[in-house]
């Protein structure tokens, strides 16, 4: 494989995770419920009724975990913290134990050279929150904002960074909309307030932790191309609309403060004068293109969904298109402009199936290929005027994919769920490779 192209001095190239995913202990310290908990152990809402109570046992393994970023080379560590963890019922005090967790960490991190990037938010909702009406209640935005600043309050003195939210649009329509992630609503377009009330808790949350003396604050939305399946203007007609719900519902109320058109289900005045608050910068987690066509008579949304056909497909059965990747970053910059802050991709990768060979070794070089494309992909952008200052690999480990339970392996370390043993692959020692070759 040809030498990776050399990327502008200070690009970052780190690896992500989430705590749902990776921690397990969900017991432990006074952690609280969360709707992870709640959806995973409801029967048949997983696959194979897997659930995250051990994941990678990453909250007792997290030293090991942070040896394996560092080895690799990595400039930063993209992790969430838990909301239950740190605020068992959503509000009231800091649980002490749990925020010491992070605070462990962090200072983890540092010793090894490694910058904390924080998520605060990536879908694991306190359980008491969601029985007063979760992302449906307003008041959750402010609850929001209230656990942003405590735990910056903790934090704040070596985190730089923050994220607010990840992916707001995937939680809303799969967990609001169509019910297939926490906490499993099929509200359809009636879940349309979830996004005001995460857009209104990440712009109080911005202001929260710029008050806890926050240095740089963004948002990481899941963006993608979209395609109008055939030529005709009803195809390019839903593929707007699709646009509209998928991307710029939580873009143009924070670089334009205004919604898409009939997108803007609960907003109150001033709202959008919060939501707008400038940011220092934008995550983008892409994984494909989605190609969209006119509706059938009787379907319930205004656009369907096809397969995007003549290109290869993840395990998962993604199509993988890395040239997508270049077309959301110049479309972010054709589309906004000047009010577009630099973008860090926040997330990037694929699930292979992934053999042990006797001698433990694990050829993934469907990954490699991966992030190879995608990132000549990212540097075609940066050629084209993009600024584009970072890339993370999802993820780390193999670990609990939500309602795919355990069946899906992301990671560039495999774990091994019966024995926690972790095995670097392929694809890491190739990243590690490219990593060390950097001038
Ligand atoms: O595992 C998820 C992650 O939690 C959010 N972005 C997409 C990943 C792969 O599905």
């Amino acid at each position: 494989m040809n030498p990776l192209p050399q990327f502008p001095v200070g690009f970052q190239v780190g690896v992500s995770t989430a705590a749902y995913q990776i921690e397990g202990a969900v017991d432990e310290d006074g952690r609280g419920r969360s709707i992870w908990d709640t959806f995973s152990h409801t029967p048949g809402r997983t696959r194979d009724g897997d659930t995250g109570d051990v994941a990678c046992d990453h909250y007792h393994r997290w030293a090991e975990d942070l040896d394996l970023i560092a080895h690799l080379g990595a400039d930063a560590y993209r992790f969430s913290i838990a909301w239950p963890r740190v605020q068992p019922d959503g509000d009231g005090t800091l649980n002490i134990k749990g925020i010491d967790f992070y605070d462990r960490l962090v200072d983890g991190l540092l010793e090894r050279g490694v910058e904390a990037l924080p998520t605060l938010y990536h879908w694991d909702l306190p359980q008491a929150l969601e029985d007063r009406g979760g992302w449906l209640a307003r008041d959750t935005a402010a609850r929001f904002a209230d656990y942003a600043a405590l735990v910056a309050g903790r934090l704040g003195d070596r985190v730089r960074r923050w994220i607010t939210l990840n992916e707001p649009v995937v939680h809303l329509a799969q967990g609001y909309a169509f019910g297939v992630h926490a906490p499993g609503h099929t509200h359809l377009l009636a879940a349309l307030p979830v996004a005001h009330h995460q857009l209104l808790g990440h712009g109080l949350a911005v202001r929260a932790l710029r008050a806890a003396g926050a240095g740089e604050v963004m948002i990481t939305n899941n963006l993608t191309p979209v395609v109008p399946a055939g030529d005709d203007e009803a195809d390019h007609a839903a593929a707007a609309v699709y646009d509209a719900f998928h991307n710029r519902l939580f873009l143009d109320p924070i670089l334009t403060a205004a919604y898409p058109p009939g997108l803007d289900a609960g907003v109150r005045d001033g709202d959008l004068e919060i939501i707008g608050t400038p940011l220092d910068g934008l995550g983008v987690n892409y994984y494909f293109p989605t190609r969209v066509a006119a509706p059938a008579p009787d379907d319930p949304l205004p656009f369907r969904m096809v397969e995007v056909e003549g290109v290869p497909t993840t395990a998962f059965g993604w199509p993988v298109v890395p040239d997508g990747l270049h077309d959301v970053l110049t479309g972010l910059r054709d589309r906004y402009g000047p009010a577009l802050p630099p973008i860090w991709v926040t997330e990037s990768g694929c699930s292979t199936h992934d053999e042990v060979e006797p001698g433990g070794r694990i050829r993934d070089e469907a990954r490699i290929a991966y992030l190879d494309g995608h990132l000549r992909a990212l540097h075609r952008a940066i050629a084209a005027g993009v600024d584009v200052r970072g890339y993370f690999v999802w993820s780390l480990l193999d670990n609990f994919e939500w309602a795919e339970g355990y069946a899906q392996r992301f990671g560039l370390v495999r774990v091994d769920y019966d024995t926690q043993r972790r095995t670097p692959k392929d694809s890491y020692t190739w990243l590690r490779a490219a990593l060390a070759d950097r001038p």
